[in-house]
């Protein structure tokens, strides 16, 4: 039922909405926790680097709140920009996301010994850039990390020491605390302040899309980068959450998190709405991510899925050809794999993330091949 359709006074007065940009470098489970959030596979994931290519959109209804979600791609710099020739929407996809967003909600990797006591500088100049809007800080992937205790030293490395602009009094009795609550801070602190925060947020001045527009999107200063390398964590954050969107860990607290800040406002989407992207460009986004978990190398960033077929017949079942255009025939034989096994995989493995999210049974066929191939194809044959 479209949002526009609801006629009672009292239904619209009742209505909430929140928007939150999902943010951090490539790979750092963004699409993956939102997933985790609607409970469904809206956004592609894959084990490789530059799966998600542009902002996508996607929502859940809580308590008559409308949770708007934003997957961006992944944090890019100037040199990936040019390796990778990544378009506008890839590179400007977070900035985007930011000016129109009630929150941004910054994803960080802590499976990473490397990298997990570091805010990546990008991110870092990209909240520099929205100094006043509100952020917290989630730290994923917890179920990889061997000594949990080491997360307290992450969370007052990444904020200074200070969250919700006061010091942190972190203690390991407390941590041990939040251990036992499922890895997230105290619920009942979290609420407290989350309602109390709800009263504060000033409300929407301008219409969602009416902020896109008027948001500008430049890249990054020198200033800027040189900015946020020279801060070691980011002071501003209002919240710090740890979890695991694989299993799920402590993402029901952050999904009522998003609930509890969520201000009276009429609901950007259908009340069903579940993502802004079309089926048919979903099931190449899918095809695209599964590839890249099953080719080596550059292989699958050189591959081109499309739609060719899509119809429902009279048993109500779905029929998808996509073909799957590749550079040659070396390609062609490593989409199918040994005795078919790839190509087994890909198509099962779609079919099952499109029949789930559509809700109908889909019978799918990939069909590899060239441009050369095609051309002896349309030959007649002598
Ligand atoms: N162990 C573990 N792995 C995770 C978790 N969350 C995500 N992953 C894995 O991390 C990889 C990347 O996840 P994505 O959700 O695609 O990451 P992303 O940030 O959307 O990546 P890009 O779209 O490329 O920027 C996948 O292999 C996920 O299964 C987690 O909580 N724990
Ligand atoms: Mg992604």
């Amino acid at each position: 039922m479209p949002t526009q359709n609801l006629t009672s006074t009292s239904i619209s007065l009742a209505q909430r909405l929140f928007k939150v940009a999902i943010v951090g470098v490539p790979n750092a489970g963004k699409s993956t926790l939102i997933n985790s959030l609607l409970s469904t596979v809206v956004c592609p994931v894959s084990k490789r680097v530059h799966t998600t290519r542009t902002n996508q959109f996607s929502a859940y209804l809580q308590d008559n709140a409308q949770i708007v979600l934003v997957d961006t791609p992944g944090i890019v710099n100037v040199k990936e920009i040019k390796k990778f020739a990544f378009s506008k929407d890839f590179v400007f996809g977070p900035d985007r996301s930011i000016a129109a967003a009630d929150l941004v909600a910054v994803i960080h990797d802590v499976s990473n010994n490397i990298s997990r006591n570091k805010l990546d500088p990008r991110i870092k100049a990209l909240l520099g850039r929205f100094p006043d809007k509100n952020s917290i800080l989630i730290l994923n992937k917890v179920d990889a990390v061997k000594n949990k205790n080491t997360l307290l030293d992450t969370v007052r490395i990444l904020t200074c020491g200070i969250v919700d602009g006061k010091p942190i009094q972190m203690k390991r009795s407390h941590f041990s605390r939040v251990k036992e609550e499922k890895m997230r801070m105290t619920m009942e602190n979290l609420l407290k302040r989350a309602k109390a925060r709800v009263d504060e947020l000033p409300q929407d001045q301008m219409e969602f899309d009416d902020k896109i527009k008027k948001m500008m999107t430049v890249s990054f200063s020198q200033e800027e980068i040189q900015e946020g390398l020279n801060l070691i964590g980011w002071p501003k954050f209002h919240d710090v959450f740890m979890i695991s969107a694989l299993t799920n860990e402590g993402v029901d607290a952050l999904r009522e998190y998003f609930v509890l800040n969520s201000k009276p406002a009429s609901w950007l989407y259908a009340e069903d709405f579940l993502t802004d992207v079309k089926p048919q460009e979903l099931t190449i986004r899918v095809v695209r991510a599964l590839l890249l978990d099953h080719l080596p190398q550059e292989m699958p960033y050189k591959l081109d899925p499309k739609v060719e077929y899509w119809d429902r017949n009279d048993t109500g079942e779905l029929k998808i050809i996509v073909q799957l255009l590749c550079p040659n025939e070396r390609y062609v034989g490593r989409v199918v794999g040994t005795g078919g096994s790839i190509i087994r995989n890909l198509t099962l493995a779609t079919q099952t993330i499109l029949s789930d999210l559509l809700r109908v049974p889909v019978d799918l066929l990939i069909k590899p091949y060239t441009k050369q191939s095609s051309k002896d194809k349309d030959k007649p044959s002598s």
